[in-house]
């Protein structure tokens, strides 16, 4: 199904004087507010392609019907939530769950969506049918030279897929490590990753970044070979100017402090993008912000910074997408809700007074900077965020009018009640 223009202009338009309303208020309370909107215009979060269907644990699955039975029908998906939110204008696809069968006619559907192909994904921590060595203990660490290979070559040919597409990045994320005391020699398992993540990166284009992902645990329980964003660091170092690090916000151990962070990343020129999710405990994979909002923002706060004490373009110089699962939630409204609370920790990191809060840091006036942080915080900037898809012919309320469209009912007629979208 597809969303026509008049849709989303009669969902807008009894809501019209309201939100003018509300935005006169902010434009008073801000000032001019043109240049902010302007950047909430650009900044798009891609959207992964694992995400379109329901989440499940090892305990159960339970989907809301209608789910994505192909690539095809993901881009679609991920069209109606550009559509509506003007934010959400590309896709991450993650190989083998997701290979393109005819390249060309994917490439243009997408672009009919108005969506560009974000990083590529490779897959080397599940096995898939037909794979001669099994990854049980391991990919690019694996002590066996023809699985590490075969890990290799995999990660090439999800390059040359992405090059295809006009990608221009790569994820890693390894699920390498080990689940006992005992059952790994760190120092051989870094050194074999390290070598084979060289081969990957030999095979990069020019223009093509490879983004190193660390995650603490899961699901090897007592060393994970990537597990922190030093080690990730380390091996982006080692691998030259193209290898960053990924920072996905549910993969620290608890209570660490993500936004220093990002700031020393940013520092040292090695912070590459984001997997965006929240979490209580673990890689709970939960909507961003729906936990911790302020968390997001002081996040959101250091990157604005970062970024431009170093002249980058907030749009296009990291790679920002969703990485999240939906266990209760229809997966479109989940994203939404996502990409929503990213928009707003990034607007209101684009107002908090940097000149003040420099004289304050200056100043050791400790309760001065909580008060600059937290007065951009508790400024509501969801009419500043409207404003900006309002301009890009997006919905005002877009979990509104998904609901009252019963876009859900749709797709369960056109694709089915049992319908299963590949990923985790
Ligand atoms: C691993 O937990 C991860 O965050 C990686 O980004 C994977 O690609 C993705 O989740 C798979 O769902
Ligand atoms: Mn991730």
């Amino acid at each position: 199904m597809q969303l026509e223009k008049y849709q989303i202009q009669s969902h807008n338009e009894p809501q019209l004087s309201a939100h003018y309303r509300k935005l006169a208020y902010l434009e008073e309370e801000l000032g001019d507010t043109e240049q902010l909107i302007e950047k909430l215009t650009a900044f798009q979060i891609a959207i992964p392609s694992w995400a379109l269907g329901t989440g499940g644990t090892r305990f159960g699955r339970f989907s809301a019907g209608g789910e994505p039975r192909n690539l095809e029908e993901k881009i679609n998906d991920i069209g109606l939530l550009h559509a509506l939110n003007r934010s959400s204008g590309a896709i991450s696809l993650h190989i083998p769950w997701d290979i393109p069968q005819d390249t060309l006619a994917v490439k243009e559907l997408a672009a009919s969506h108005g969506l560009r192909f974000d990083a590529m994904n490779s897959n080397t921590f599940q096995d898939q049918q037909n794979q001669e060595f099994s990854y049980k203990f391991g990919s690019l660490q694996h002590e066996d030279p023809k699985v590490r290979k075969q890990a290799v070559e995999h990660n090439i040919e999800v390059i040359r897929q992405g090059i295809e597409l006009g990608s221009k990045s790569l994820t890693v994320w390894l699920a390498d490590g080990s689940c006992f005391p005992g059952q790994l020699n760190f120092r051989k398992a870094f050194q074999h990753t390290l070598d084979s993540l060289k081969e990957i990166y030999a095979a990069l284009p020019d223009d093509w970044k490879i983004f190193i992902e660390y995650k603490a645990f899961e699901p090897n329980f007592y060393s994970t070979t990537v597990g922190d964003w030093g080690q990730s660091l380390l091996f982006a170092n080692k691998l030259g100017p193209k290898a960053y690090t990924l920072v996905d916000l549910g993969h620290h151990l608890p209570n660490a402090n993500i936004e220093q962070i990002v700031s020393l990343l940013l520092m040292e020129e090695k912070l590459g993008g984001f997997h965006f999710n929240d979490s209580k405990y673990g890689d709970d994979d939960l909507t961003a912000g729906s936990i911790k909002p302020y968390q997001l923002f002081l996040i959101f706060n250091e990157l604005v910074e970062g970024m431009d004490t170093r002249g980058m373009d907030h749009a296009e110089d990291l790679g920002w997408m969703i990485d999240a699962s939906h266990n209760v939630k229809d997966p479109l409204e989940d994203l939404l809700q996502s990409v929503e609370a990213i928009m707003l920790a990034y607007a209101q990191a684009l107002i908090v007074d940097r000149a003040a809060l420099q004289t304050a840091q200056i100043e050791n006036d400790v309760v001065r900077c909580q008060e600059i942080l937290q007065n951009a915080f508790r400024t509501d900037l969801r009419p500043l965020v409207a404003e900006a898809r309002l301009r890009s012919g997006g919905a005002l309320a877009p979990v509104e009018l998904f609901r009252s469209l019963q876009i859900r009912s749709q797709l369960i007629q056109e694709r089915g009640l049992f319908t299963m979208a590949t990923g985790l």
